[in-house]
């Protein structure tokens, strides 16, 4: 009797589990919403084509820069300067990047006798006093040897880029050029220089990924020499398996490159714009190691803080050559600090 009461029992709880995972397994069906319905014409206008202005005002290049110094820009007033004023004009050159010397001299200037042309004119011959006499560019060798341009610098900030558009001037200019891809440490460099030839019509020694840096840099001289051309552009790589190793390579480099037939008689070190203060300390790594003739300063046409330029040639008392204002062939100066301080503090 106990037994059929079990069986029963056992029954009926079955029952209703079954009844239960039921509702549950109903109540787990997802609906999927409505599809909206696709229109007829997926695109109905073809938005206008953004204006691709081929030559940018020097203004327009700087803009993130000149935006800094818009507030002295709206200082007007002629003679002694108020605390606030004076404020201003700290505040804003050191967020520029000019630094502190620079910042505290113009201070100085500008407490002892006030500003009596103006703040803009101030700070104009202050920032133009930081800037070197001498930034012409050695375009020949001594003995009729194959002068090379070498680029040297960290990666990542525009070395290669340099070279394609040096490559682009030279060759518009009537030279016959031929790129060096010392940049050994990964195959996409070299193709990427490679790109820059092609564009350019320059000629372009290359090896494979790993190969001797120092091979390709004396292989390039043979073939210039052999063609009567009338520069060599050595890329070299910015990293190596550790930083020690880079400098000793740079070294090596240059040595090869100042060999038999040819002569280095620019060194340029490549700093990015954009990295600020961070540039000069990458800079003194580097000036150690090569005997640097010029800086090439990258990307002024980013957020850059444009005072970085005057900082970098007062505090390493090396000339800032050429900037970059943008990634295009025609996208590099030669640096003119007059038509550089102007556009940044022009109204
Ligand atoms: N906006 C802007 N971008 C630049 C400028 N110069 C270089 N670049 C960009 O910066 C990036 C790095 O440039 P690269 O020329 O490859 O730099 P690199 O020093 O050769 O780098 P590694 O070969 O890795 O050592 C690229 O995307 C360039 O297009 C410049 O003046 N302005
Ligand atoms: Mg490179």
């Amino acid at each position: 009797m106990i037994a059929l009461w079990i069986i029963l029992a056992v029954v009926v709880l079955a029952a209703i589990a079954l009844v239960v995972l039921r509702r549950r397994r109903r109540s787990r069906v997802v609906f999927e919403p409505e599809r909206a319905a696709m229109p007829d014409v997926l695109v109905t206008s073809v938005a206008p084509r953004p204006e691709i202005d081929d030559n940018p005002s020097l203004d327009r290049r700087l803009a993130s820069s000149r935006s800094i110094f818009e507030r002295v820009r709206s200082i007007t007033s002629v003679g002694s300067l108020s605390q606030d004023q004076l404020d201003v004009v700290e505040e804003v050159l050191l967020r520029s990047d000019v630094g502190v010397a620079t910042t505290n001299a113009l201070l100085e200037e500008l407490r002892a006798h006030g500003a009596p042309d103006g703040v803009a004119t101030a700070i104009r011959s202050a920032l133009l006093s930081s800037f070197a006499a001498d930034r012409s560019v050695r375009t020949s060798a001594d003995d009729g040897r194959v002068p090379v341009w070498l680029f040297v610098g960290v990666n990542g900030v525009g070395k290669t880029t340099t070279i394609g558009k040096l490559a682009w001037h030279e060759t518009q200019d009537g030279k016959s050029v031929v790129l060096a891809a010392g940049d050994t440490f990964r195959a996409a460099a070299s193709d990427q220089l490679q790109l820059w030839a092609d564009r350019t019509g320059a000629d372009i020694v290359r090896a494979a990924e790993g190969a001797d840096p120092g091979s390709v840099i004396h292989d390039a001289l043979g073939r210039a020499q052999a063609r009567g051309a009338d520069l060599v552009l050595a890329d070299t790589a910015g990293r190596r398996a550790n930083n020690t190793n880079l400098l000793d390579e740079l070294a090596k480099i240059r040595r090869v490159a100042d060999r038999g037939p040819g002569q280095v008689v620019e060194t340029f070190m490549v700093l990015d714009a954009t990295t600020g203060q961070n540039a000069l300390s990458q800079a003194q790594e580097f000036l150690a190691a090569a005997e640097v003739t010029g800086i090439v300063l990258t990307k002024l046409d980013g957020t850059a803080r444009g005072g970085i330029v005057v900082a970098i040639e007062r505090e390493l008392g090396i000339p800032v050559k050429f900037v970059g204002v943008g990634e295009r062939a025609k996208d590099l100066l030669a640096f003119e600090p007059e038509a550089f301080v102007d556009s940044l503090l022009s109204a």
